[in-house]
């Protein structure tokens, strides 16, 4: 086989490159090693920048997002026995989408069966070859066979575990990483949300986030230790902690539903530089993760594609190496923004195990000065709706 551009990853990144590379006639193959109801299953990310609205619009993928989609104007701090409202829209003029990265991938998915583009999935052991050289390709097995697919660039949209930053030498790369010593332990009920817009809430006993995914799913997150076991975690004790750290009269009319969907993430601030070499160019998380108090890890993701497809079209239209050329260190200027949005937004709201009396008065004062500051709130809106890319 052979193909323009080879996706390597048919998450959200690769659906976005995919689809935009598709309509813009550009061709383009996506491989996974997943099968397509796998992928379809993982629950992730929740709420979507303008930017990221704004792709998928592009990509013609975006009308169930505009029907079903929560458009949101604001998101609440609680902390200290109290809640305060950040008024994104009146700060910033912008809103957040909230519409669950499932529903983003199956929309995505849907798309690209309908254009005819080849997706590739449950390919085993990719491999990346010559991407240093003058002819890059990829083979994988499948079915018992090694097939081979021969590309003039290569995107690796593979994700933290994928194999393409992997497939990179060491001497050629640099990482940056944090780990943070908790995870989030996150549900998924059927019903209303406790709230019509998020929470996040900063208590002794740990961080708690309430979100959601309709005006009738609910999408809840409690800090844990890493060493939780899921199997410990009845509902009824998630509720439980649940309401214990958050401000009475948000917790009143909180609906305990059951949970058809139950797990931990760990918590990591990581990115690899450069984003390129030579035909192989990473994409989203395969090049950087944020922890999620921050909602930037899918918006990201959005923000690579945009600059990749633009230096593509250039590079397949008008023959221009430039934009490919930029790429990285395009991506990385924002990349590395979202990074300290998403590590401050983290330290102030989360307990951390060896929080000593000066830190924890520290962050109380960063809450209250937060809260009372409109130049404090504004930067805070205007990072959380969105840089602009
Ligand atoms: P993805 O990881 O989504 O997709 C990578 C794809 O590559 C997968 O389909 C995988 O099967 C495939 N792949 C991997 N290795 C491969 C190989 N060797 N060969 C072929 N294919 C391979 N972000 C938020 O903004 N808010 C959140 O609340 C949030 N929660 C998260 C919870 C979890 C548990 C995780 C892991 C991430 C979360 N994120 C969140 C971040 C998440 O939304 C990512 O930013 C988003 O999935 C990035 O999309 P992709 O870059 O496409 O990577
Ligand atoms: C979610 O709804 O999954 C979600 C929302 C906001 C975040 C993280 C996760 O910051």
């Amino acid at each position: 086989m052979r193909t323009q551009v080879a996706i390597i990853g048919s998450g959200p990144s690769g659906l976005l490159l995919g689809q935009l590379l598709t309509n813009a006639g550009i061709d383009n193959i996506i491989i996974d090693r997943a099968s397509k109801d796998h992928i379809l299953s993982r629950v992730r990310a929740g709420v979507l920048e303008e930017g990221m609205v704004g792709l998928l619009d592009r990509t013609g993928a975006g009308e169930r997002m505009h029907r079903e989609g929560l458009p949101h104007e604001g998101v609440s701090l609680a902390f200290d026995g109290r809640t305060k409202r950040i008024d994104l829209f009146g700060l910033t003029g912008k809103r957040v989408m909230v519409y669950g990265q499932t529903e983003v991938t199956r929309d995505l998915m849907d798309k690209r069966e309908a254009s005819g583009a080849l997706s590739i999935f449950e390919a085993g052991d990719v491999v990346l070859h010559d991407f240093d050289g003058d002819q890059p390709h990829i083979t994988y097995k499948k079915n018992g066979t090694t097939h081979r697919i021969d590309c003039a660039l290569i995107a690796g949209c593979d994700g933290y575990h994928g194999v393409s930053r992997r497939s990179v030498p060491k001497a050629a790369i640099q990482t940056f990483e944090k780990v943070y010593p908790f995870g989030w332990l996150g549900i998924l009920t059927d019903v209303p949300p406790i709230s019509h817009e998020l929470i996040y809430a900063n208590h002794p006993r740990g961080f708690a986030l309430c979100s959601m995914r309709s005006s009738t799913r609910s999408r809840y997150y409690i800090q844990c230790s890493l060493d939780e076991c899921i199997d410990e975690w009845s509902d009824d004790r998630f509720y439980d902690e649940l309401r214990r750290r958050l401000p009475a009269e948000q917790a009143e009319p909180l609906v305990c539903g059951p949970s058809f969907e139950k797990s931990i993430a760990p918590l990591r601030s990581f990115v690899a530089e450069p984003m390129r070499f030579g035909s192989l160019f990473l994409v989203g998380d395969a090049a950087h993760i944020v922890p999620p108090t921050g909602a930037k890890g899918l918006n990201l993701a959005a923000s690579d594609v945009h600059y990749l497809f633009e230096g593509l079209q250039e590079f397949f239209g008008e023959k221009s190496r430039s934009g490919i050329d930029a790429y990285s260190e395009r991506a990385l200027k924002r990349v590395w923004k979202a990074e300290r949005f998403s590590w401050s937004m983290t330290m102030m709201l989360h307990r951390f195990p060896d929080t000593d009396a000066f830190s924890r008065k520290v962050q109380e004062a960063e809450l209250d000065y937060l809260v009372q500051s409109r130049a404090a709130s504004t930067a805070l809106a205007e990072n959380y709706v969105g840089l602009p890319y």
